[in-house]
Parts: structure tokens; sequence; C-alpha cells
């Protein structure tokens, strides 16, 4: 009976769901987006063409408290939620997705000391990001294992009172800048994922040696490095849980960083978007702007409605997280249909644009190379797809 459902709700029905942000969360995404729109922007192109690391932009972004805006205030953060994270990541990454990249895998780096790090771990490593802008890098993919998280060969071997950690890792986003990694590696191979261990590894430690960074199709903003251990020895207490408990902390972190990657998608599908709609305004062809046909209008129209979409998978897997509640399979949607978004709508971006759209000189050219790392990084759309089946087919508990 609607009596029985309306008497149960002493709010009114309308309570407990809004899309209308706060005006401290307006506020935010204001930041966000004057910093996106004077200090990201104009450097875009140049750190594009030289693939160098964003350093100024990063004590930039830092100074204004755009960097770890997740650490809780106990640690001297801002302790801002999951949803407002989602708000900056956009902004940022409307601005230029390869230096947002930069500025917020340091929020990927820390993440697993934040979800699994004892007291005295977070005091020793999460204080110190809010006083400078240090860079925490997450070490997970190796060269033969990406996608297969479990196959990962690199090994840290119990010796006394230290772990001795010996292998590799690819492709470790601000490897060459970062104060500390956190890397996985096997402390029982026998036992597969049950033998991933997770460890706070100091980035001068000896015998860790950072490669020269990568060159990449897009996000060249973003450094990207293979990193070696050489018998690096490491104290035990920088083990992060418990010995085994890696690949489930890895899982976690993930759980709670594919929607910032989401919200980055959506903030380049927005740029590529707004390029689109204005040069369909201006381009006459046949005697009227282009975005008089119908060819294009559409391809306009499909954007629009995707990256609103994309938008609110975003924000209700950050509401989830928000809630402390498990979010893996709403973080899998956000990614997987954000990232395919991108990759449209800045490829439909190109189209509009023509033979203009194809060249350098263009911004959509940039964001279309951009798109397609949202399709890779944090787990492929397939690796997403995957998630989503399994939590439909052999649901978890919350
Ligand atoms: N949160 C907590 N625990 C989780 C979890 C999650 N989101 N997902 C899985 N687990 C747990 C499972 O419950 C299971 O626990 P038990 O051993 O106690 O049963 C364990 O982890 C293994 O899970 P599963 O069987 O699903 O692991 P698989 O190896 O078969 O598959 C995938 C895991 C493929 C989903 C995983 O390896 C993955 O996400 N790969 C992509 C990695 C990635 O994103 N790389 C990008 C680089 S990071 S920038």
């Amino acid at each position: 009976m609607i009596e029985t459902v309306l008497a149960s709700g002493s709010s009114g029905m309308s309570a407990g769901i809004s899309f209308a942000l706060s005006e401290e969360q307006s506020a935010l995404q204001d930041l966000a987006h004057e910093f996106a729109e004077r200090e990201i922007r104009p450097r875009a192109a140049a750190y594009d063409a030289s693939s160098t690391h964003p350093a100024d932009l990063i004590d930039k972004a830092h100074a204004i408290g755009l960097m770890n805006p997740h650490v809780p205030e106990e640690y001297g953060g801002a302790g801002l939620s999951a949803f407002d994270g989602m708000l900056i990541a956009e902004e940022l990454s409307w601005g230029c997705s390869g230096i947002a990249t930069s500025i917020m895998a340091s929020t990927l780096g820390p993440a697993p000391i934040l979800l699994s790090g004892t007291e005295e771990q977070k005091d020793r490593w999460i204080r110190p990001l809010i006083d400078a802008p240090l860079l925490y890098a997450f070490a997970l993919t190796e060269p033969n294992a990406g996608s297969d998280v479990a196959g990962m060969q690199t090994t840290a071997t119990r010796q006394g009172d230290d772990y001795i950690m010996n292998g590799s890792k690819m492709f470790i986003t601000n490897a060459g800048h970062a104060a500390a990694l956190v890397v996985f590696a096997s402390t029982d191979r026998s036992l597969g994922q049950r033998g991933i261990s997770a460890f706070i590894v100091p980035a001068d430690a000896d015998g860790v040696t950072v490669e020269k960074h990568l060159d990449k199709m897009g996000q060249r903003a973003s450094e990207t490095s293979a990193i070696a251990f050489a018998d690096v020895r490491i104290p035990a207490e920088n083990l992060l849980g418990r010995e085994g408990e890696g690949f489930k902390i890895a899982m976690r972190t993930l759980d709670h960083t594919r929607p910032g990657t989401a919200a980055g998608a959506v903030g380049v599908a927005r740029a590529a978007f707004e390029h689109a709609v204005a040069y369909a305004r201006e381009r006459v062809q046949f005697g009227q702007p282009i975005a008089m046909n119908q060819g294009v209008n559409f391809l306009i129209a499909d954007m629009a409605a995707e990256i609103e979409a994309a938008r609110l998978l975003t924000w209700q897997a950050a509401w989830l997280l928000d809630q402390g509640r498990r979010a893996t399979l709403q973080s899998a949607y956000a990614k997987r249909f954000a990232a395919d978004t991108a990759m449209k709508v800045t490829t439909d971006a190109v189209q509009i644009f023509g033979g203009y759209g194809y060249m350098k000189e263009y911004p959509v050219e940039k964001l279309m190379r951009d798109a397609k790392l949202f399709q890779i990084y944090e787990g492929t759309s397939q690796i997403q797809r995957l998630v989503i089946a399994r939590e439909i087919f052999l649901p978890r508990e919350t």
C-alpha cells in the first residue's frame, strides 16, 4: 500500500538522493575548473609535445589543496569525500588528462596505505603528503602480468626482520618522481593470488632502479616507467596488511580509484564535446553551419547524452563509496562506460572537425590520443566487463 510506504519515511519521498551540488561542492568544482583553465590548458600542448613531467603544475595543485584531497583531517588533510574527488578529477582532466593523471596518480599511490595501513604507517607515510607535494607510485603491473594480476613474478622473501624484493614492474605512473612506491609482490608463489603481499618501498632504497620513461601515444604529460628491484631490503614494518592480503588490497584500491579515473574520462569527453559543438556552429559547408546537418547534430546529441550517463555512473559509484559500501560493480560500470564514451566522443569530435581534426594544430587530435588510455589503465574495458559479469553471476557479499 502506498500509504504504508509514505508513512515509513519521515523526511519525505524525495529525501535521500539529490543531483544538486552543495555550495561547497560548487566552490570546489569552480576552484578545480579555474586551475584547469588558467594553469593546465595553456601548458597542455607543450607538455604533450615534450612528454615531460609537469612538476610545476603538481606543486601548484598541491599548494591549493587539489592533491590528495581525501586524506582524513586527523592526518592533516581536507578529508574530502569520494564524490568531491569526482568533481576535481573531471575538471583537471578537462584541462589535460596527461597533467591530471600526473596529479591524480598521487591519489592512487597512497590509497592502499589509507585503506589498509596501520595507524603508525598512516602517520609516517600519509601525513607528509599534506606538507609537501610528494608523489607515491602504485606498482602492480608487470611486463608479463597486466590484467592477470595473480600471474605476477616479483617476489619478496622474508629474511629476519626484512623482506628481500626481486623483480620488475611496468607502466608505473610517476615512478621516476616518486618518494615511495606501494609494490605488490609474491611472498609465496605456490599460493597464487593468496600469496601476494603489499609493501611500502622508499624509492631511494638500494636496488630500486627506475628506467627511462616510456614514449606514449597520449597522456604524454604523465610519465610512465618500468622499475627493477634487485635484492631490495624492505623492513617488515612496511608490509601493508598481512602476508597474502596484497591481491585483495589491490582490488579494493581499484574499487576506490576507478570512479576517479572514470571522472577523468568524462572530463576528456566533455572537452571534445565542447570543441565539436563550437566547430559545428562556425564551420560553414553547402551554405550553412554543419550543425544544421542531421549527420552532425545526431553525433553531438549522442555525445551529450552519453557524457551525462557516464558522469552519473561515476557519481553513483562515488556515492556508494561515501556510504562505506562495496562499489566493485558500480566502479566497473563507471570505468567501462566512461572510458568507452571518451573514446567514442573524441573519435566523433575528430570526425566533425574533418581534415582539420586530424591535424595537431586542432585540440581534438590530442583528446582522441589521450582518451585511448582510459580504456587500458586501471583495468582495461574488457577487465571491467569481466568484473561486471562476475558480479552479476557470482555476486559477493557487500
Ligand atoms: N574487493 C575485495 N576482494 C576482492 C575483489 C574486490 N573488488 N575482487 C576480488 N576479490 C577477492 C575475491 O573475493 C577472491 O577472494 P578469495 O580468494 O578469498 O576467494 C580473490 O580476491 C580472487 O578473486 P578472483 O577469483 O575474482 O580473481 P581473478 O584473478 O580470477 O580475477 C581480476 C581478478 C581479473 C578481476 C583482477 O586480476 C583484475 O582486476 N585485473 C586487472 C588489474 C588492473 O586493473 N590492472 C591495471 C593496473 S593498476 S593501474
